[in-house]
């Protein structure tokens, strides 16, 4: 069993058995395949009152090592990263891992020569090109902190995550291409960075060949820094619990929280995930089609699969552009063999014509893989059927930006796969559901509430700068269990199926929002006095926004208003939080101490409203019938 990965159903079960009784062990096992500048003195010490969790404690080493130069001297020739373009009349590039290591030893140099230095925090706001994944390296070579935030995200998000961390650099691009449309990322930056004292310089990599306006003294063109710069760059050395990176999600309340991760852990887990899920092999070519701004970006288009030593597809564009034939023409083009994906690209490809699929072989494809959202039984069926012609096991794979790895998903062809279910834990994963008052539910059939018992390598170590928040969101709810904030329900079996969020986080397209967050975004409008906010099924973005409005006034024609409330949030937020629906009402169901009753509006902008429960207890129940009557979801 070379790097543990497990390839029958029975090796399976004893690593899974071995991973309970004796965590330790197993974990140092794991840990034992990878390079280390110094061996850990103690594998884990925990607690998840704090919480206080810390793996491979006294362990020294840089994970880029681990992703490059412990590869070059069996893997050096072999490719690491091929980038497809938006464009597919635009040439292709593929970087051999030594060709991968020189460019992130460059751009490391580069950070270095800007002043960078380790524990510094870097923000990277950038498309999906090369560069894109040379930062994020560079970042953990020379021990930066990276933190990614999605280039669809507003000037005012962006510059909320730069304070926070309280970000020295930031690392961007001029512009960027989505599908047909061109965006100038540059702008969005200075714009952002007129609220952000810390930035003290700004890398600007060139994609467009726009023009864009440079500060003296902050902004630097990339291809001028990289010039005279080292192809070598030696490793910074870090603690195992040094911060590898912060990334921002969504919760039930307030702003986006910094989910930290931490070096080793982190990366004994992302490589041992990659290989047991997808069941990967040395000739694979692996594409997931995730950006680099998500988890799944970070987990399993670079870090798990560099570790490996796999080939990793990158792609700068989208799945309908020029046709909703795409994604299949790039499996094809390079022989992808493993692809994996989100629900939602599925939904939107499964309502074009069946010839935008059935038109390209797939023949190389061996293994499918979900992830982001629950994958409902059509397009689960669709993705199997047509796309891997029921030859391709189909990996749900359940898990989040604070688990850092998969946490529960079938092991291609290992262990068994039902549509809708995300199966089995991983080795070392203790799931348990529990009831509201927070008994352990020991029947199988019935929903609860998920929770993690034991600690596992990737976990979050703390939200940055607030640990006090990380214990209140996660380990608070119930005693000495990690809460994931799903609801899910084991069958006869004991395979899993996460059933979605049971908190105030609706998961649009697979991005996670807080519908206080949105809430707020919406509040900022000068025509609004509050809005309630919450999801609703939706066919191809899983759940949808929809939003009920108070406003100061109410023209007989609210379109333009609907408009301008939209422009506030994509302004606050970013394109990717629109709401779907807006209504303008002129009071929301509250009970006698003032709370908004979601339950109601979440009925209505279901669009069923002939059971609507006790309502008794609102303080006007009459709102109630103004709401029903102007619902946009009528059935
Ligand atoms: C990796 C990622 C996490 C939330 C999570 C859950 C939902 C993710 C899922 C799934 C059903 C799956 N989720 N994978 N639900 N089946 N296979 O998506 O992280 O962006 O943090 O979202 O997404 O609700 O709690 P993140």
């Amino acid at each position: 069993m070379t790097n543990f990965q497990v390839k029958t159903y029975e090796e399976y079960q004893q690593a899974y058995k071995r991973s309970i009784e004796d965590p330790e062990g197993f974990w140092s096992d794991v840990a034992s395949t990878f390079t280390w500048r110094k061996k850990w003195n103690t594998t884990l010490e925990w607690n998840f009152e704090e919480p206080d969790v810390k793996w491979f404690k006294g362990g020294k080493l840089n994970i880029t090592e681990n992703c490059l130069d412990r590869h070059l001297k069996t893997r050096g020739n072999k490719l690491a990263l091929i980038w497809e373009p938006n464009d597919p009349k635009e040439r292709f590039v593929r970087f051999t891992y030594r060709e991968l290591y020189e460019k992130v030893c460059q751009f490391a140099n580069v950070l270095k020569k800007n002043g960078v230095q380790k524990g510094d925090r870097v923000c990277i706001y950038m498309p999906m090109i090369p560069e894109l994944a040379f930062a994020v390296l560079a970042c953990a070579r020379v021990g930066a902190i990276h933190s990614v935030v999605f280039a669809g995200f507003s000037a005012v998000s962006m510059a909320d995550r730069i304070n926070d961390a309280g970000a020295k650099m930031v690392l961007t691009s001029d512009g960027l291409n989505r599908g047909a449309k061109q965006i100038p990322v540059k702008r969005v930056v200075d714009e952002a960075l007129e609220t952000c004292p810390t930035v003290e310089k700004v890398i600007v990599v060139e994609r467009l060949g726009w023009a864009v306006n440079m500060v003296e003294g902050r902004d630097v063109w990339y291809h001028d820094e990289v010039q005279d710069v080292s192809k070598d760059c030696p490793a910074e050395v870090m603690d195992a619990e040094d911060m590898l990176f912060i990334l921002y999600t969504s919760g039930s309340t307030g702003k986006p929280k910094g989910v930290v991760h931490t070096c080793g852990g982190y990366m004994v887990y992302a490589e041992y995930s990659f290989r047991n899920v997808f069941q990967y092999e040395e000739s694979d070519v692996y594409w997931c089609t995730a950006d680099i701004g998500w988890i799944t970006g970070h987990t399993y288009l670079l870090y798990g699969p560099l570790l490996s030593g796999a080939t990793t597809l990158m792609f700068e564009g989208v799945p309908t552009y020029p046709d909703m034939g795409r994604f299949w023409q790039v499996c094809d083009k390079f022989g992808v063999t493993i692809f994996y994906t989100a629900p939602t690209a599925i939904r939107a490809l499964m309502g074009g014509d069946i010839d935008e699929v059935l038109s390209y072989s797939l023949d190389s494809l061996r293994v499918l893989g979900s992830v982001g959202e629950p994958i409902n039984e059509e397009a689960w069926h669709w993705y199997h059927i047509h796309v891997g012609k029921e030859r391709c096991p189909l990996v749900d794979t359940w898990w989040q930006t604070e688990t850092g790895g998969i946490m529960i998903s079938t092991l291609a062809n290992v262990t068994p796969m039902k549509p809708s279910h995300a199966g089995l834990p991983l080795p070392g994963i203790e799931p348990i559901l529990v009831d509201s008052e927070g008994n352990e539910i020991k029947e199988n059939g019935v929903e609860g509430y998920l929770c993690i018992k034991h600690p596992w390598p990737s976990m979050i170590r703390t939200t940055y700068g607030d640990h006090e928040r990380c214990r209140l969101s996660y380990f608070s709810t119930y005693k000495n269990l990690y809460f994931t904030g799903d609801g899910a329900k084991r069958d006869q079996d004991g395979l899993y199926r996460i059933i979605g969020r049971v908190d105030d986080v609706i998961n649009v397209s697979g991005h996670r929002f807080g519908t206080a967050e949105i809430e707020e975004a919406i509040n900022h409008n000068s025509h609004v006095i509050e809005s309630a906010v919450v999801g609703y099924p939706h066919d191809v973005k899983g759940q949808g926004i929809y939003a009920f409005v108070i406003c100061k006034d109410r023209p007989e024609n609210d379109e333009w208003l609907r408009a301008e409330i939209i422009e506030t949030v994509v302004e606050k937020i970013g394109k990717i939080a629109k709401p779907d629906k807006i209504q303008i009402v002129t009071g929301l169901p509250k009970t006698r101490s003032g709370k908004i009753m979601r339950r109601i509006l979440r009925k209505v902008a279901e669009g069923d409203v002939s059971n609507l429960g006790d309502t008794s207890t609102l303080l006007d129940p009459t709102v109630v019938d103004e709401i029903v009557e102007g619902s946009l979801s009528k059935a």
